[in-house]
């Protein structure tokens, strides 16, 4: 790890996380310059700086030792965990606080005239998917033989597009299933915005700094309840 005295957070630039990532940093008692691009914000209460980036690349950056710390969903962070070890590649960040926001599920989900008897009925079936890793860990865990299509995006019209005969996406309120008539049938796993950072324990100032973060990110969280 490179020695550096300011601690770096990666968040979301834009999406379902932005806002409520900055407003929790704001109330830990976190305020930043903002810079013209909108890149990397400054701190100005603490040497803590903010980079604002896709949430996809947020624990590649953690990885790297280009940011200390990320908030983003438990659902990119494991993916990616999983991706890693599939490359034989070692634990490089690891989940330090779930945050309260962005509460999701990963589930698997079926035209609605499907009979559903179970996950053996997905055996030699087609899933669309941005999660090809949490998908293919929890068909193994059930020895079932299916087929991951995948997707980056509009994962729920496949079914009706004939790329694939189920989806396995994040659902919240299971609006756009309905919309898209699917049925969720098997939740993968429940997901919300956590805090990630770097698989070792910082060696320099930042370890201070990551402490000190985390007291006041604790002191939020429970008001909050
Ligand atoms: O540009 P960037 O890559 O940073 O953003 P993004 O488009 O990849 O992410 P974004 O902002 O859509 O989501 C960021 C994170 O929010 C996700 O990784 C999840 O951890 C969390 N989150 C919470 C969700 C949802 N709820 C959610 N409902 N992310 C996506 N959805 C989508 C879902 O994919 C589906 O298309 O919303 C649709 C379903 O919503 P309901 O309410 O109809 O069920
Ligand atoms: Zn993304």
């Amino acid at each position: 790890m490179k020695s550096r005295d300011r601690l770096r957070i990666a968040i979301q630039k834009s999406g379902r996380l932005a806002d409520p990532a900055r407003d929790l940093l704001a109330r830990a008692g976190l305020s930043f310059r903002e810079s013209r691009d909108r890149l990397f914000c400054y701190g100005e209460s603490l040497p803590i700086d903010l980079l604002l980036v896709r949430d996809d690349d947020i624990p590649g950056l953690i990885a790297e030792g280009v940011c200390d710390l990320g908030v983003v969903g438990r659902n990119v962070l494991d993916e990616q965990a999983e991706e890693r070890r599939a490359r034989g590649q070692g634990d490089a960040f690891r989940e330090l606080r779930t945050l309260g926001f962005g509460r999701c599920r990963l589930s698997l989900a079926v035209p609605q005239d499907w009979d559903w008897r179970g996950p053996d009925m997905l055996a030699g079936k087609r899933i669309a998917t941005s999660y090809p890793q949490l998908l293919g860990r929890w068909l193994r865990a059930r020895d079932i033989d299916a087929e991951p299509v995948v997707l980056s995006g509009s994962v729920e019209i496949a079914p009706r597009l004939g790329q694939a005969d189920a989806v396995c996406d994040l659902v919240s309120t299971g609006a756009t299933l309905v919309a898209n008539q699917l049925r969720e049938v098997e939740v993968i796993i429940e997901s919300e915005a956590v805090l990630a950072g770097p698989a070792v324990d910082f060696i320099d100032e930042r370890a201070e700094l990551a402490a000190l973060l985390l007291r006041r990110l604790d002191g939020v969280l429970r008001v909050q309840g």
